[in-house]
């Protein structure tokens, strides 16, 4: 019975309700044979993706049965969303996919095509067009880069002069009545024919390999199904002890569905799901730390529960995989003793983002819509499927009826596929069709799928308080997994109560290992919870360092004096902090091939203070680019570009402008390790110019002295360089650290110190520095968390902490203390996460009386780390603190009443002294 709420058992006895009504087929079909005519699929693999979706629903009711005794930590579930096994058959188990929640088929799907053996031919071997831009030398693509608005990208060899790329090329765009007229298509059965140009690689690539079995079948056009005899074991600990299977003589081809063992790949893939819902620390990608969809081996990247913030990542690795294939198909194969190609993904994969409809209206969707747009508008390939399982809500909101399909449909530049995800058959066609047209055309598309959702929201959500009893049975009526069955027994392939029982069956096997993972240890210990969370190898980080000094200074001498324009960096100088940079940034992207650098106006004007001028001449548009105006996609370029395998140096034009992408920082980047255990990676140094004393320019907006925000983002690192010398050390360092470790890090450059030259008096280029020969960046390494000491006069009476434009200021005023006859001794932090602890117990120590010099805010600010950390370690001394006002910056010299001034600091040294 029905209730106003679903519940499981409503759910089930009503599914059960629905199979057993369904009358005995009066012939049987060869399961060898399309479910219909002219069906993209067999009946073999239909029964095996109806196992994947009993696979999820079970383990839905399994995430509410162990709820209910209160051992299961998750009941966010699957059910009705099951249509989403079509697309992960439809897809390549080598794309990568960032998924919804709502993924539980998808997920069994892919592990079954990835259990497949390797000696299995591939399927949809690399045929992506051999366009006009393929063969665009550098100077081409830069000059149609610029035509197209200074964007270039990671995929910057594409020029915009692809003869596909255009009005008058998209494909089928007006044969199918949905075309927009800019690029954007609408394909699919339920919106028009499919495009003939547009068949799958798939098709070629399996003709291709006669005489090949494959154990997934291959004759899809897509990706692969797996195979009613598919493996039955994947080399991992659990096999579902599944009924005696068929005789495999292919006589009977009537085999009852009863007969078919349940693929092992299935049961490895419920045991992981299991696992996360129990919090056990084997799950296999994020260890018991959240339940998460995710395996490094599957290429299911994790995403986080912020809905949409995986969307921005995707659009960059979708441009990462494209930039990285045109790359190797530059200087082809590999020659010997030449290193492996860094990317992890095959180079013709796509990459594949779901969401539900809800999130469409999300700002981070709504930036990667946009980008990846934005980026196809100037002829940039960015193979990217978005998916959006469209369940009508979003908890308890409702999409007003057809604004999915409307917003979806006039997304410039992404071409449109719609599908009814209760229609098993209807779904994999067109996502086959959506699949191969992104990967042929490396241009993006998404693939609305309509679902319902079952069960409500969650398990704590009562949808009787928002919805009718009689829109919730509608919902049940659609079930997707109902739907199948029928469909199977309206084929002949078998009866309503041949499905029961396998339904039964798989539900038994769920249960029991859902018992099973119920033992498995949890996360015992903080030390265990954190262990992914940042390594750190100081040593490795220094001998990368090191390396890239040898490299430098050898082999590569050369060819960085020719980069360098014929005179290096050490031969010209002294430098301000921007040139130091500047030339530190040109060594990191001579000494890692990988490294990127990219942001809003840096490439063409090189930065609006001038830091990055001179970057894209160096190194041409693919390595230096100017992206378009959003700090959230800025990130997610870096996102996805670290995950496949580069090293994106990314820039925030200003500190106040992080916040409102400060999620992708927060959530994304800093988790990655967290979540996969390191076994994924998004290595990064972002950029950002911040900080406040520009006297006379804007007003908070170009003065933010607020990082609070980033304090406190576990793993993160956090540079301060305030000298030109330390500035190109710890550049070096950080880019180290995103290579050895996978580090993110930021990299705050003081916007006030960057042309600055005198210390003291005007004229004594005090505040200049010359820049390190690469011989000599070994020794003169800055490590992760260590700090600057310097000693004025006594050097004796007062530890002033301190860092950025603080240490400047601290120096003048330790020079007036030391006129006084008091020493003191600056300690310049450097490094603001992790702090420099050691050194700060030390130097305060020294002296007894510490004095901070925070040019943050008083609440939330550094300085309240820094005493944190004394009091911590027991110091016992003195200690006060001078800091920002818990203000926002005002305009012009009003700045002054809520900064830290050199006269703030020489009192409070004073006032410490006369204690
Ligand atoms: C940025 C963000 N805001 C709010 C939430 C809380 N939340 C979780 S799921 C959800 C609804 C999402 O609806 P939809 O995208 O349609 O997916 P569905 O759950 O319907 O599949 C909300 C608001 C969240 N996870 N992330």
């Amino acid at each position: 019975m029905l209730s106003d709420v679903t519940t499981p058992q409503d759910l089930d006895d009503r599914f059960r309700e629905s199979l057993a009504a369904l009358a005995a087929p009066q012939q049987r079909a060869d399961p060898a044979r399309p479910v219909a005519d002219g069906a993209p699929l067999t009946g073999a693999q239909l029964l095996d993706l109806f196992d994947a979706q009993v696979t999820s629903r079970q383990l839905d009711l399994a995430g509410r049965w162990l709820r209910s005794f209160g051992e299961g930590y998750y009941t966010i579930s699957s059910a009705g969303h099951e249509g989403n096994a079509a697309v992960a058959a439809a897809l390549r188990p080598t794309d990568p996919a960032l998924l919804h929640y709502r993924s539980g088929a998808f997920y069994c799907v892919r592990a079954a095509q990835s259990a497949a053996p390797a000696a299995v031919a591939p399927v949809a071997a690399p045929v992506p067009d051999q366009t006009a831009d393929d063969h665009a030398d550098g100077a081409a693509a830069e000059r149609a880069a610029d035509h197209a608005g200074g964007g270039a990208g990671i995929g910057g060899e594409a020029g915009a002069s692809d003869s596909e790329h255009g009005d008058s090329a998209v494909p089928a765009a007006s044969d199918n009545g949905g075309e927009n007229g800019d690029g954007t298509g609408t394909s699919g059965p339920s919106a028009g024919a499919p495009d003939p140009s547009d068949e799958s690689p798939a098709h070629e690539s399996t003709a291709a390999h006669p005489g090949v079995e494959p154990a997934f079948s291959t004759d899809a056009p897509g990706g692969r199904v797996p195979a009613a005899n598919g493996p039955t074991g994947t080399g991992r600990d659990v096999e579902m002890a599944g009924p005696t299977p068929a005789d495999g003589d292919g006589v009977d081809p009537v085999a009852a569905p009863e007969s078919r063992p349940l693929p092992g790949a299935y049961a490895d893939a419920a045991r992981d799901v299991l696992r996360g819902m129990v919090a056990s620390s084997q799950e296999p990608i994020a260890g018991g730390r959240h339940k998460v969809f995710g395996r490094a081996d599957l290429a299911v990247v994790p995403t986080t529960s912020t809905i949409a913030s995986h969307l921005p990542r995707a659009v960059g690795m979708g441009l990462a995989v494209e930039r990285l294939r045109r790359q190797e198909a530059r200087r082809g194969p590999a020659q010997p003793g030449e290193p492996p190609a860094p990317a992890p993904w095959a180079a013709d994969a796509i990459v594949v983002c779901s969401f539900g409809d809800a999130s469409i209206n999300h700002a981070s969707a709504t930036a990667a819509f946009n980008t990846a747009g934005w980026y196809d508008h100037t002829g940039l390939r960015i193979p990217v499927l978005f998916v959006c399982e469209d369940n009508g809500l979003g908890i308890s909101v409702r999409s007003p009826q057809g604004w999915v399909a409307t917003a979806l449909r006039s997304k410039p530049g992404i071409r449109y596929f719609a599908a009814d995800g209760a229609d098993l058959v209807e779904a994999y066609q067109v996502a086959v069709e959506a699949a191969a047209w992104v990967r042929r055309h490396r241009r993006p598309a998404v693939l609305h799928l309509t679902t319902v959702r079952l069960m409500g929201h969650a398990g704590a959500d009562a949808e009787s308080a928002y919805r009718s009893a009689g829109e919730i049975a509608a919902d049940v009526l659609r079930d997707p997994v109902a739907a199948t069955a029928r469909r199977l027994v309206d084929a002949g392939l078998a009866s309503g109560a041949e499905l029961l029982e396998r339904y039964d069956e798989i539900g038994w096997q769920v249960r029991r290992i859902a018992e099973e993972v119920l033992d498995e240890p949890k996360l015992a210990s903080p030390a265990e919870v954190i262990a992914p969370l940042a390594p750190r190898r100081p040593l490795r980080v220094a001998r990368a360092v090191a390396d890239a000094g040898a490299q430098a200074a050898g082999p590569g001498a050369a060819a960085r004096t020719e980069t360098f324009g014929g005179k290096p960096p050490e031969l010209a100088g002294p430098f301000t902090l921007a040139q130091s940079i500047n030339a530190a940034l040109t060594d990191g992207l001579l000494s890692h091939p990988q490294m990127a650098v990219f942001g809003e106006d840096i490439a063409a004007k090189g930065g609006v203070y001038g830091v990055t001028k001179g970057l894209r001449d160096r190194f041409g548009v693919a390595r230096v680019f100017d992206t378009l105006l959003d700090e959230t996609s800025i990130l997610g370029l870096g996102l996805g570009a670290g995950l496949a395998g580069m090293l994106p140096v990314p820039e925030i034009q200003y500190l106040a402008y992080l916040h409102n992408a400060e999620d992708q920082l927060r959530g994304e980047a800093a988790s990655m390790g967290f979540f996969s255990q390191g076994a994924l990676r998004n290595p990064m140094v972002v950029r950002v110019a911040g900080l406040a004393y520009q006297e006379g320019f804007g007003g908070h907006f170009h003065n933010d002295n607020s990082v609070a925000v980033l304090r406190d983002v576990p793993g993160l690192v956090i540079a301060v360089p305030a000298r030109p010398d330390d500035a190109a050390a710890m550049l070096r360092t950080c880019l180290a650290s995103a290579a050895v470790d996978g580090s993110v890090c930021v990299f705050l450059e003081p916007i006030a110190l960057y042309h600055t030259r005198d210390l003291y008096t005007d004229g004594d280029g005090e505040w200049l520095a010359g820049y390190s020969e690469p011989g000599a960046w070994a020794g003169g390494h800055v490590p992760v968390g260590r700090a600057r000491v310097y000693g004025v006069g006594s050097a004796e009476d007062v530890t002033i902490i301190t860092f950025g434009n603080g240490v400047r200021m601290s120096l003048r005023a330790a020079s007036a203390l030391a006129d006084e006859g008091i020493g003191s001794r600056v300690v310049d932090l450097r490094w603001l996460a992790p702090l420099p602890v050691a050194d700060l117990i030390r130097e305060a120590a020294a002296t007894g009386r510490v004095l901070v010099v925070d040019e943050t805010r008083r609440s939330g600010g550094v300085g309240e780390g820094v005493i944190a950390a004394l009091v911590d370690a027991g110091y016992v001394g003195a200690a006060r603190r001078v800091a920002g006002v818990d203000s926002f910056v005002p305009l012009g010299p009003a700045a002054r009443h809520v900064l830290v001034s050199e006269e703030a600091i020489t009192e409070g040294a004073r006032t410490l002294l006369a204690r």
